[in-house]
């Protein structure tokens, strides 16, 4: 008898586990934005796995067009995500949903913490709250990030990365 509900335990444990796998892959494989070669040729997608995988960093910024005087934001390196696609450059151009776009010197994510912040104040970012993703700068801790030029770099609803 106990060997039976021992076996049942084991059958009934396994198939929660495999419906709970099942259940997280979606959500896993989601895109959130897409890392593109220069020539458009080559595309890595950014999922939550991949995130996952390179780790967030969270530092306070002081977001263009907000209300706060700053935000406690989280997300990878942006210099993660670009060595994560493989593909070679020494600046990208970010391109957004709403169709602005901007280039970023290499030397600013390759020197600098820029991360594309997922989360500000511990919430996740939707599209309607200008996520999924937003180029932000240490810019509490280093305020020459406060300036115009930064401002204009500090892309939100982020779509595409281009490595140029
Ligand atoms: N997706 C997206 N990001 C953007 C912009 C934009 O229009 N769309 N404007 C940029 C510019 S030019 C600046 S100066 C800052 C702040 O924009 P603001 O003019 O609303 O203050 O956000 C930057 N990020
Ligand atoms: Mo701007």
């Amino acid at each position: 008898m106990p060997s039976i509900s021992r076996r049942l335990y084991k059958a009934v444990f396994f198939c929660l586990f495999v419906l709970g796998v099942a259940g997280l892959r979606p959500a896993l494989a989601e895109t959130l934005f897409v890392v593109l070669s220069a020539d458009g040729q080559k595309q890595f997608a950014v999922t939550e796995e991949v995130i996952d995988k390179v780790g967030t960093t969270s530092f306070k910024s002081v977001l263009p067009s907000t209300d706060e005087p700053f935000y406690v934001v989280r997300g990878p390196l942006l210099r993660d995500i670009v060595a994560a696609s493989g593909f070679k450059g020494s600046s990208v151009t970010v391109q957004a949903f709403d169709g602005y776009e901007m280039d970023i010197p290499g030397d600013d994510y390759m020197k600098n913490d820029v991360i594309l912040a997922i989360e500000t104040n511990g919430k996740r970012l939707t599209r309607r709250d200008r996520g999924p993703a937003w180029i932000a700068y240490p810019s509490v801790e280093f305020p020459e990030f406060q300036g115009d030029g930064y401002a204009a770099r500090s892309v939100w609803q982020v779509k595409d990365i281009i490595v140029k």
